[in-house]
Formats: structure tokens, sequence, C-alpha cells
């Protein structure tokens, strides 16, 4: 049975914050050896799953205690620290089993064409070589620079006889105030993940979704059977080295949001709305229909015309897959997990991705408020940190983000002549895939659904837009041209978050 304290705490519990610092590192040339030495003795830093959530009770219980004194909760001194390895770093470490993901092999930016990136856009330490990456975390941002401080002192960071060399770092930090926990756009983040088998069940459990198997987000356990090609359902069988058992794959993005931008299409495009105390405005209605939530959280298919923060969490609605009234096909939650849209097609257990993203980069200014545009200044510059962790990158976050066409080949056989014919027209995946969710069953027939508005990318040269804006019958089947991206790549690589007994017996042996 899985032993959660072997697996390290970002991945199944997360790691609780306020700050979070990625230190992307590069072990130097020919110090392979000396660096396993020198991660030995990091490897009681590592949180585990277990420590993660014994710091998030101690929370929880802070908080009971102070609101029955009616005090404010004192900040917790606390650091998380976990580790990830590129395919790179692997290679650096003298490490040669093929781990069977050819995503993670590859790494993100032979990938990034696929995902719909522009290599323009990247950020230049991105298309560097990284081999592995620290996620620290912590409250105050005088403990979060201790623990790096720590980390460096243990390399010998910046001297001569020193194993790593830092190619860049992140900095993300919750937004302030009553927009903690949300993301730049105003919308509360990391509000559904999957629940997992004998881990969690029960606590982020989604009444309607049942808990997915250990191996959707962990290496070598019940679930983990490898690559879903659609229409076929089964996988393609994969092959882990023993060492990969409670890994999982940690895929990064550092997504820059165009926030004035994305405020500006609101307004412009707002919704009719009858003007009465409690509705929305015209632009939050807009914006609850590309998301698929309010900004509170609470899910349209639940309360479509109105917001009510009462139902922020709540987790427990199925699209209907035959219409998109309650929930335009191409909102951003319905295109990363179409829930009941797919139970026909075998469901979504394999796509379930654990996300673990914070905002980076200061609030929006009077002036770029005034000006309706962000800021050209490199020090303004704001958006997400997304991470997410799964156990097969081509199942999972590639799969989710990517639209390919693919090219499957019939035979036909007529009276004994062979005719081959090529089929480039059934495009897979999700976000990018303007053709996704399938939504065989909607009556009346509804035309494409279009684009995630959010993150898709017209990989196809079309247009970026979508049908099913308006919750209107009527206005349903129009098309919204979104114009340019709000979200943009500005870099990113695909991680490996091995098990601490693997951190212990191979990384660092
Ligand atoms: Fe998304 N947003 O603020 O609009 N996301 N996301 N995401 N996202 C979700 O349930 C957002 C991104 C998923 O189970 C919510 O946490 C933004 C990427 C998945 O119902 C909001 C960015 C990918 C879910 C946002 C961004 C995903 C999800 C609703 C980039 C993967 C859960 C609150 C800047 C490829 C769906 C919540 C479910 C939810 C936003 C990125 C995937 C508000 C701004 C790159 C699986």
């Amino acid at each position: 049975p899985l032993d959660i304290n072997n697996v390290q705490g970002d991945v199944l519990e997360g790691l609780g914050k306020k700050n979070e610092l990625f230190f992307f590192f590069r072990i130097k040339a020919g110090q392979g050896s000396h660096f396993r030495e020198d991660l030995r003795s990091v490897i009681p830093l590592i949180t585990t799953t277990t420590e993660a959530k014994k710091f998030h009770e101690t929370i929880k219980e802070g908080k009971k205690e102070a609101a029955k004194e009616g005090k404010k909760l004192p900040m917790i001194e606390n650091s998380g620290v976990n580790v990830s390895f590129s395919q790179k770093g692997l290679v650096a470490l003298g490490i040669t089993d093929d781990i069977g993901d050819a995503f993670f092999k590859n790494g993100m930016l032979a990938d990034a064409a696929a995902l719909g990136d522009d290599l323009n856009e990247w950020d230049a330490d991105f298309k560097k070589e990284i081999h592995g990456v620290f996620s620290i975390t912590a409250n105050s941002t005088i403990v979060l620079e201790r623990t790096l401080d720590h980390i460096k002192k243990i390399f010998r960071f910046g001297h001569k006889d020193a194993t790593i060399e830092e190619v860049t770092r992140l900095r993300g930090q919750v937004r302030p105030g009553k927009e903690s926990g949300h993301e730049h756009f105003g919308f509360n983040d990391g509000l559904s993940q999957p629940a997992v088998k004998d881990v969690n069940a029960g606590v982020v459990s989604e009444p309607g979704e049942k808990p997915v198997r250990q191996g959707v987000i962990l290496l070598g356990r019940e679930g983990d059977n490898g690559v879903v090609t659609p229409p076929s359902t089964t996988p393609v069988p994969v092959k882990r080295p023993s060492w990969a058992l409670d890994g999982s794959f940690l895929a990064f993005r550092y997504l820059k949001q165009l926030v004035p931008e994305f405020d500006v299409f609101l307004q412009e495009n707002a919704l009719p709305v009858i003007p009465a105390p409690g509705n929305p405005t015209g632009a939050d209605l807009l914006g609850a229909r590309l998301v698929g939530r309010w900004k509170s959280g609470a899910p349209i298919d639940l309360t479509p015309l109105r917001d009510n923060p009462d139902f922020a969490k709540r987790q427990d609605f199925r699209f209907d897959p035959q219409n998109q009234e309650r929930c335009p096909f191409a909102a951003h939650i319905r295109k990363t997990n179409p829930r009941s849209d797919l139970d026909q097609a075998g469901g979504t257990e394999i796509r379930r991705i654990i996300r673990r993203g914070i905002a980076f980069g200061p609030e929006v200014t009077d002036k770029e408020r005034r000006e309706k545009r962000s800021s050209p200044d490199e020090k303004l510059e704001r958006g997400l940190l997304f991470a997410c962790y799964q156990s097969n990158l081509g199942n999972g976050f590639h799969f989710m983000q990517q639209s390919r066409h693919f090219l499957s080949i019939v035979t036909n056989s007529c009276k004994g002549a062979s005719i081959l014919l090529t089929n480039a027209s059934t495009p897979l995946g999700w976000a990018n895939n303007r053709k996704f969710p399938p939504k065989t069953q909607a009556v009346p027939p509804v035309p494409t659904p279009g684009i995630d508005p959010i993150i898709g990318v017209a990989t196809d040269g079309l247009a970026r837009e979508m049908v099913g804006a308006s919750p209107d019958i009527a206005g349903s089947n129009t098309e919204l041209n979104f114009g340019a991206r709000w979200v943009i790549s500005r870099g990113g690589e695909y991680f490996f978050s091995p098990s601490i007994s693997a951190l212990k017996d191979t990384f660092a042996a």
C-alpha cells in the first residue's frame, strides 16, 4: 500500500503557502557525483505529504482557536521544500533508465509548438538547459529567503566548488486582501482537484465524480497504464523503472496574463442583463460564461444567472451533454474537465491533473487601468506560475492543452483491391481543439464549440472564438471572437518529482 510519507508534499497535499519561489538550477558540468552528495544533505528539508498535511491541520486548528478568541491568526513560521528534475537533469546525474514518458524525455521546449506557444514569447532562460527546480514555499518572504539561503549553502552556491548554478528564479505570491486565492483575472482558483483513492477521497471528493486511482497521479500505482489516444480507450502499456514508483510528473508553465485587456474585452462585449439588485453586470456575466465559474468560484452550472458565494466550493455538478445553456461547451472548466460530457467516451479519469499554481507579479496599476492595456515594463508583468502533477504527460497536461490532427489510415478492401484512406480531420486534445467537447448528443445540434477562452490557442490559424457565450438560447450559437490571447506562455519545463526513497536511493546515492 501507498505510504504518503514517501511522496513529496506538493503532489498530493500542496505546500502551504503565501509565497513560493521556483528556483531553476543546472548541475555544474562534471559535478554529478558531488551534487548527489550535497543532495543527501537537502533531503531532510524536503516536505513530505504527511508534513504538508500536518501544516494545513495546524493552520485550520489555529484559525478555529483564533476565531473563538476573536483574534487574528498569528503568522505561522513554516517553509516547504520540494525538488524535481528534468530529463536533462537525469542525464547530468547519470540516470539512464527510460522513465517511459515521451513528453518528459523531449522536454517542454520540443513540445512548445504542439502546445500552441510562440517561442518568440518564451523567456530566454527557458530555452537554456534546466536540470531541476526547487519549489520553496513560506508564509513570510523572510522565512522563504532563509530556506533558500540554507539550500544554497549546502550546494556551496556561488563558490568555485559549487555543484549547481542558477538558471533563473520565479517568485509567486498570493494576491492581497480579498483577492487572496484568486488569480489575476479575479477568479477564485485551485478549487476543483481530483480526490485520490485512499488518500484524500472524502476530503476533496466531488459528488458525482469518483476519486481517481492513485496511478493517475503517481507513477507505478494502479491506473498508471500508459497513453490513451482516442478514439481508442485502450492504453498503450508503459514500463517504469522501479525508482519511479510514487513519483509524479510536474508540468510547469510560466503564464503571463493581460488583465486590463481581458477586462476591456468583457466590458466591450458585455451580455445584456436587466439592472436589478443581485443581478451581475453584463461584463461579470460574460466573464463567468468564459470561465464556467463566477469570480467567487460558484459554478455557473449550479447558479447560471447570478453569483452565489455560498456555492464557491461546490463540485457537485454535471454538465448536460445535450446543451450549453447553463455552461458553454468551450468554458475553461468544461474544456479542462468535461465531466459528464465524456461519460459515453469512458469518462475523464485518466485526464485529471492536480493543480498547484500561484499568482505572480504586482496588481494592475491605475495607469494600466486608465490606458486599458498592460504596461510593457517587465517589472509589471503578472500572471500565473502554473504547476500540475500527473503520472503521464501525454494523458494529462499535454493532452489538455494541445490540438493535434492525427492521421488514421484506414485500409479498405474492395474486390481484392486495397485502397488507402487518410483521415486527417479528427483533432485530438481539449483547450486548443475547437471541436471539443464532442457534443455528440446536443439537441438541437450546435456548431463547433470553439477554443478555450482562457488558455486556448488557435493552432489552425483560424479565429480564436467560441459559441454559447450568451446564456440566451437565441444567442447561443453566435460566434464570439476573442481576438488576441490574454494568457501568453513565457516558457516552462517538464519535471519529475521523485519519491523520498528514490531521492535517497537513486538520486542522492
Ligand atoms: Fe485553469 N482562470 O482564472 O480563468 N482555471 N486557468 N488551467 N483549470 C480553473 O476549479 C485559469 C490552466 C484547469 O475540475 C478555474 O480551480 C487561468 C492551464 C483545470 O472543474 C479558474 C489560467 C490548465 C481546472 C481557472 C489557467 C488549466 C481549472 C476554476 C492561466 C491546463 C479544473 C477554479 C493563466 C492545461 C476544472 C478551480 C474542473 C480551473 C483559470 C491555466 C486547467 C478560475 C487564469 C494551463 C483542470
